[in-house]
C-alpha cells in the first residue's frame, strides 16, 4: 500500500541550529553593534572553515555567485572560458556579466562534469581559463584538467557549490585549481542562509580577494583596485558558526539515507544510479538518479510530475541546459550536436529528496512510490 506524504517533501531542507544558541550569538552582535564589514564572527568563521575544509586560505562572501565573479575577476580572466552547460545558471551568467564568452564543453557520461577529453579541442588563442563544476558533489577530472591548464597556460576555477567537504584520495576539494568557490546558500549541506566563499593556496591572492570583496579599499586613504561589495555580514556568519557544528552529523544521516535509496533502487531496471567514484569522500548534497525511459517505460518528466501527487517534490536539476537558454543558444559551442551527452542527461536526471530530517521509512516510501510507476 503506497502512502502519500501528509506534508510536502522537498528536494532539500536547510539544516537549522537550536534557536536559543543562535539567539545567544545574535545577542553578542546586538551588544557590540557591529553588523558587517569583516567583523569578529566573519573572521572566526573563515578560520573555522579553513580548518574544516582543509584549505590554506578562504574568504567569505555574501553569496556563491558573487564569489565566482570575484574569482574570475581577480584571476584576470577574459576572452573565452571553457565551461559546462550542465549547471545552475549562475556558473555561466557570471562569465557573461564579466564580458567573457562562455564556451560550452560536453559532459562526461559518468560524472556529468565537464569532459576533460573534449576541452583541448575548444581552446583558441582567446581562451584564458577553464571553469569546472563538481556537479552534485562529484569531482571533475581535476588531474586531467590540471595537465591541460599547465600545457596551455590557462587558469582553473572550480565551482564547488555542491562539494562541501568532498575529498579525492584524502585531499580536500578546495585544493585543486587556482580558486574554488563554495556556495553557502540555504539549500546547501553547510549554509549561512545566503553566502559563499573562495578557497585558494596563495596568500597574495587571498589578500587581493579580500580587497576585491570590499570595494578595493585598503585603508581610509587608499582604494587600490576595482572591487565590489561581496562581504558576508555578521548575522550570516554566526548562523554559519552554529550550522558548522551540526554538519558532520547531518552528513552521516544523509549517508544512511543515500544507502537506503541505493539499496531500494539498485535492482530497478531503468533507474540508473550515479556511479560511486573510488576514493572520493562525498558531500551528500543531492541524491540523483537518471530515468532511462526505454527501460523504465516512463520518462523522467512523468516520474517528476507523478511524484507530486504523493507530495514528493524532486527537482530536474539542471534542466534546461544552460546552452539552450535564449541568451546562449546562438553561441557556436551551444549547438546541441556538439553537446550530445549533456542534451541527453538533462532529460533523464532527477534529484530526489535528501536531508537529515527524513527517516529511512520516508526514503523507502519514496522508492516504493517511484517503483510503482514502472511499466511492466
Ligand atoms: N553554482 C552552482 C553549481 C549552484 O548550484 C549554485 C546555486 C551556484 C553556483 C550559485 O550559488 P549561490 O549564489 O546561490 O550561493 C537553489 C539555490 O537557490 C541555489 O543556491 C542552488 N545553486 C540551486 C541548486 O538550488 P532553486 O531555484 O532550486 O531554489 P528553490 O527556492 O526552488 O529551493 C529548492 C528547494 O529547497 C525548495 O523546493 C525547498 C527547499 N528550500 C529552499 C529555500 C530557499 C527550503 O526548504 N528552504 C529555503 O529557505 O535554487
Amino acid at each position: 500500500m503506497l502512502k502519500s506524504f501528509s506534508k510536502p517533501i522537498y528536494v532539500t531542507r536547510p539544516l537549522l541550529p537550536d534557536l536559543v544558541e543562535f539567539k545567544q550569538k545574535l545577542q553578542k552582535i546586538w551588544d557590540a553593534k557591529w553588523l558587517t564589514n569583516i567583523g569578529d564572527d566573519h573572521r572566526l568563521l573563515e578560520k573555522e572553515l579553513c580548518d574544516h575544509l582543509q584549505v590554506l586560505y578562504l574568504s567569505l562572501m555574501n553569496n556563491g555567485t558573487v564569489a565566482l565573479m570575484i574569482a574570475l575577476k581577480v584571476l584576470g580572466l577574459k576572452g573565452e572560458v571553457i565551461t559546462t552547460p550542465f549547471t545552475f545558471p549562475a556558473t555561466v551568467h557570471v562569465l557573461e556579466w564579466l564580458g567573457i564568452k562562455p564556451v560550452f564543453c560536453d559532459v562526461d557520461p559518468v560524472t556529468l562534469n565537464i569532459d576533460s577529453r573534449k576541452i583541448e579541442g575548444l581552446i583558441t588563442d582567446k581562451t584564458t581559463g577553464i571553469l569546472g563544476v563538481h556537479v552534485f558533489g562529484t569531482p571533475c577530472d581535476v588531474f586531467g584538467i590540471e595537465k591541460i591548464a599547465k600545457k596551455h597556460n590557462l587558469k582553473v576555477v572550480y565551482d564547488a557549490a555542491h562539494a562541501f567537504g568532498v575529498e579525492i584520495d584524502g585531499k580536500a576539494i578546495g585544493n585543486f585549481g587556482d580558486l574554488t568557490m563554495f556556495s553557502f546558500h540555504a539549500t546547501k549541506l553547510f549554509h549561512t542562509a545566503e553566502g559563499g566563499s573562495l578557497a585558494c593556496k596563495d596568500e597574495e591572492l587571498k589578500k587581493r580577494i579580500d580587497l576585491m570583496k570590499n570595494f578595493g579599499i585598503k585603508n581610509e586613504e587608499e582604494v587600490v583596485l576595482s572591487g565590489i561589495n561581496g562581504k558576508m555580514n555578521e548575522m550570516q556568519a554566526v548562523l554559519g558558526l552554529c550550522v558548522l557544528d551540526l554538519v558532520e552529523e547531518e552528513r552521516g544521516k544523509r549517508e544512511l539515507l543515500e544507502n537506503t535509496y541505493r539499496n531500494c533502487l539498485k535492482a530497478v531496471d531503468g533507474v540508473v544510479l550515479l556511479s560511486e567514484i573510488d576514493n572520493v569522500k562525498k558531500s551528500y548534497q543531492y541524491f540523483v538518479v537518471r530515468i532511462d525511459k526505454d527501460r523504465f517505460g516512463k520518462s523522467r518528466d512523468y516520474v517528476y510530475e507523478k511524484l507530486k501527487e504523493y507530495n514528493v517534490f524532486g527537482r530536474k536539476y539542471f534542466y534546461p541546459l544552460c546552452s539552450n537558454y535564449p541568451c546562449y543558444k546562438d553561441l557556436e559551442s551551444a549547438d546541441s550536436s556538439r553537446l550530445p551527452v549533456a542534451n541527453k542527461v538533462v532529460d533523464e536526471v532527477l534529484c530526489l529528496p535528501l536531508y537529515g530530517e527524513l527517516s529511512v521509512n520516508d526514503v523507502e516510501n519514496i522508492c516504493n512510490i517511484l517503483k510503482s510507476f514502472k511499466s511492466v
